[in-house]
């Protein structure tokens, strides 16, 4: 039956509907259903006019008009909708159909719903997508896991729809991931060092803004330098465009005239708890997530910022370009620590979770498409190619040596800025992780004599193997 449709798609808000637009301009033919039919109808005779779509007003429709195995993604909002159209979904399927979710699902839920769903005997899949509404219309970059039995079915399809780099532009930025929850994890992660990234370029820019007076003039030629170097990547390029838009009203600069109150859609929450379950230090998410919930409290830093004295300097301007250079320095510094934590916190998931994950492949899967796309993702993907069981990519020579090179600015700048009394809350946690990690004897040995003190929780010894504990009370100094 030649009008059976390739692909099914539930959910035509904007990602749902670029998503099927670009699934179609790849020449494959598009089912689409939307639980308000009037979405439907409006894409059919609007930007789906005379392409090869069929506009469905119920499942069982939808359902009918594709092609075996059926392949259907959903596109709908994270959560209980997912759960719903699974249950309507199941009774209408044949065994071997795949179900996909799209959405940004916690990787918990995409664990459970693959086990489940392949109890009914069909297939599912969990995939990370990234790139925004542009991504998903041109090419986003493509995180699937899942059943690996549903793969085969679909790959052709994911790799023609993602982003494509490399020299000829014909790499898909798409790969399997690994079972389950796996390519949510993975997505996870990817917007969890978004996070990380935006926080440290809002340090860079406030310090350059508000310590050395630039405005956004200035600032629009300093991140045009850094992107032509190994800070180069999308969100630098972005924050370069956003410093040359005016206030069509006021004629000033739009960035000066946006309120400096952060929200958050909560991926970067999920990544800072999971790495508190799986006892990681994934310091520069956290941080970033904090610095938006402190950048909310817009009232409370009013009324402190007259209450509360420190210093509120500025630096002296002869040092203009030297300083613009070591804040480069710090943010590509910070940067490698938080991809080394990123991947850190993946491999111990994967451990935990029991996925066996090619890191080297994932950090390729973000080259293109993504929030995240930067040159610098090539150098981890040739570290894991040179060590596939990496501990930690401060340990590649290529990240080694920038980050030792990087360090006296790094230093620095934080000091410059504590100095200041201007918080930089993710380029001083990135130093104090490498400084953590540098530092073979931690104080926890006092710690643990604490611990053992109070709780009786014993204490290791560095000269013999064995707990033991101590009657610190009988045995300390008395009193006087
Ligand atoms: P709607 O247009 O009918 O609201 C983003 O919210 C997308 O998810 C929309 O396409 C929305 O459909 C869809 N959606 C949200 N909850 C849903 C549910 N419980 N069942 C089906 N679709 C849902």
């Amino acid at each position: 039956m030649p009008d059976l449709a390739d692909f099914g798609l539930i959910g035509l808000a904007v990602m749902g509907e670029n998503l099927a637009l670009n699934v179609e301009s790849r020449g494959f033919r598009v089912a689409v259903f939307n639980r308000t039919t009037e979405k439907v109808d409006a894409l059919l005779v609007g930007r789906a006019a005379g392409k090869k779509f069929i506009g469905c007003h119920s499942l069982p429709e939808l359902v009918g008009s594709l092609s075996s195995p059926r392949k259907i993604m959903l596109m709908v909002k994270a959560g209980p909708a997912v759960d719903e159209l699974i249950e309507q979904l199941l009774p209408l399927l044949a065994p071997g159909d795949i179900l996909i979710d799209g959405g940004n699902t916690h990787f918990a839920d995409t664990e459970r719903r693959t086990k489940y769903v392949e109890s009914k005997g069909l297939l599912y899949i969990g995939t990370g997508v990234s790139g925004g509404e542009e991504g998903a219309l041109k090419g986003p970059s493509l995180m699937p896991g899942g059943s690996p039995a549903a793969w085969p079915h679909v790959e052709k399809i994911f790799k023609a729809i993602a982003a494509k780099v490399g020299p000829k532009g014909d790499i898909p930025c798409c790969e399997w991931v690994g079972p389950r929850g796996a390519g949510h994890y993975v997505k996870m992660i990817h917007n969890g060092i978004e996070y990380g990234d935006m926080q440290l370029i809002c340090e860079a820019y406030f310090l350059l803004h508000r310590c050395l007076g630039l405005t956004s003039d200035a600032l629009y030629e300093v991140f045009d330098n850094w992107n032509q170097g190994e800070l180069d990547s999308y969100l630098i390029e972005i924050t370069r465009d956003i410093f040359s838009v005016k206030d069509d009203q006021s004629g000033d600069f739009l960035v000066d005239r946006i309120l400096d109150r952060a929200g958050a859609k909560g991926t970067g929450k999920w990544m800072s708890q999971l790495a508190l379950d799986l006892g990681v230090p994934s310091t520069l998410v956290t941080e970033a997530v904090y610095a938006r919930s402190m950048s909310a409290m817009k009232d409370e830093r009013v009324k402190a910022s007259k209450l509360l004295a420190g210093p509120r300097g500025a630096l002296d301007k002869g040092d203009r370009h030297k300083f613009i250079e070591q804040v480069r320095q710090a943010l590509y510094a910070s940067k490698i620590c938080s991809y080394a934590q990123g991947f850190v916190q993946m491999r111990h998931a994967a451990e935990e979770m029991q996925w066996p994950l090619d890191y080297g492949r994932i950090a390729l899967l973000w080259r293109g498409g993504c929030i995240i796309r930067a040159r610098f993702l090539e150098r981890i993907k040739e570290a894991f190619d040179a060590n596939p069981k990496l501990e930690n990519l401060l340990f590649a020579p290529y990240f080694k040596d920038a980050v030792e090179r990087a360090q006296p600015a790094w230093r620095r700048v934080v000091l410059a800025a504590v100095d200041l009394g201007r918080p930089v809350p993710a380029f001083t946690t990135a130093l104090t992780y490498y400084d953590s990690l540098r530092e073979a004897r931690l104080p926890h040995n006092l710690l643990q004599a604490q611990r053992d003190y109070f709780g009786a929780h014993e204490y290791e010894r560095t000269d013999k193997p064995g707990r033991f504990h101590t009657d610190w009370l009988r045995k300390r100094r008395g009193p006087g």
